[in-house]
């Protein structure tokens, strides 16, 4: 069963509870949204562990809403790096999954950099010519990049401390440089027990995740949790610690089973 947290206001949660009891009447939810709005176009974060089912989701929330928009994360190019001069091709992916103690690091740099690079990109003009409200729908964010992956690569010891303060000072600069432009509304959490995801990262079967141990998907999970669930994660940008937090329980079967509606609170806010 889906649940909201406390701060769902701002999401259109609040409408949704208010419609549930009774209170909000007729009044159209979106109408009230939009007026108060700002921004031209709202931006979400899909969060959640390896292979929980976030793309798979994405694809939902697109299909569902033509103001919905997703950028996916930029695997590929991490898959393919072209190194001149030569016209050959390295996986910085794979090569992190093989050393990380090498490869952690510059794979954090490279993930940020692309990531932040793909969330630049101007919404599509047919988006910003819609009637409802444009939504851009990250999959994971620059957040994510620091305080679930580079900071578990930190405690487990395959970033060493000078790295990470390297890493922690480029990316509070690009955060506050570059942080406006990719400001979240709501963050949506996508969360399953790990051996769910197990389950799925073997069904998917991506080559460079062939090692990838329970473990592993263990501690990113313990790392979602302290960011979006407990807060004990130490945070550095004020507006994170407070944009909303969705949380969808992503153990079901939503992708096969026509029964399952993990988009039913987005539905009954009337934001889809
Ligand atoms: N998947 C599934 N059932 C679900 C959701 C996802 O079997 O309800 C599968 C999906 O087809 C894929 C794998 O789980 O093979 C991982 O999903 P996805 O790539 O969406 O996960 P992500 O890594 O993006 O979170
Ligand atoms: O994430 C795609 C793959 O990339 C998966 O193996 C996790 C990995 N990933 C994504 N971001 C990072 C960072 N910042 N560090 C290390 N590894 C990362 P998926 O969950 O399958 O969509
Ligand atoms: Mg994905």
């Amino acid at each position: 069963v889906p649940t909201c947290t406390a701060g769902l206001k701002r999401f259109g949660f609040d409408t949704m509870m208010a419609q549930r009891s009774g209170r909000l009447g007729a009044s159209c939810s979106r109408c009230l949204s939009v007026s108060a709005r700002p921004a031209p176009v709202k931006r979400v974060s899909i969060e959640g562990n390896i292979a929980v089912g976030k793309s798979t989701f994405s694809r939902l929330l697109q299909s569902a809403c033509s103001d919905w928009e997703v950028m996916a994360e930029p695997v590929s190019r991490w898959q393919n790096i072209e190194t001149p001069p030569q016209t050959t091709v390295s996986n910085l992916l794979q090569m992190m999954y093989q050393d990380p103690q090498r490869w952690s690091y510059t794979f954090q740099t490279f993930s940020c950099m692309s990531r932040l690079r793909t969330q630049l990109q101007p919404p599509p003009a047919r988006l910003l010519g819609s009637e409802g409200t444009p939504v851009q729908v990250y999959e994971r964010s620059v957040y994510s990049d620091r305080y679930i992956f580079a900071l578990n690569m930190f405690e487990l010891g395959c970033i060493n401390s000078t790295e990470w303060a390297v890493y922690q000072d480029w990316h509070s600069l690009l955060v506050e440089e570059f942080g406006h432009q990719v400001e979240l509304e709501g963050i949506i959490y996508l969360r399953a027990p790990p051996q769910k995801c197990m389950e799925r990262l073997e069904r998917r079967g991506r080559a460079e995740e062939e090692g990838v141990k329970l473990d592993y998907l263990d501690k990113l999970h313990v790392q979602h949790e302290r960011w979006l669930v407990e807060k004990s994660t130490e945070i550095h940008f004020e507006k994170l610690k407070q944009i909303p937090v969705l949380q969808l329980d992503a153990s079901v079967e939503f992708q096969r089973d026509p029964e399952v509606d993990l988009l039913f609170p987005l539905r009954t806010s009337r934001l889809l």
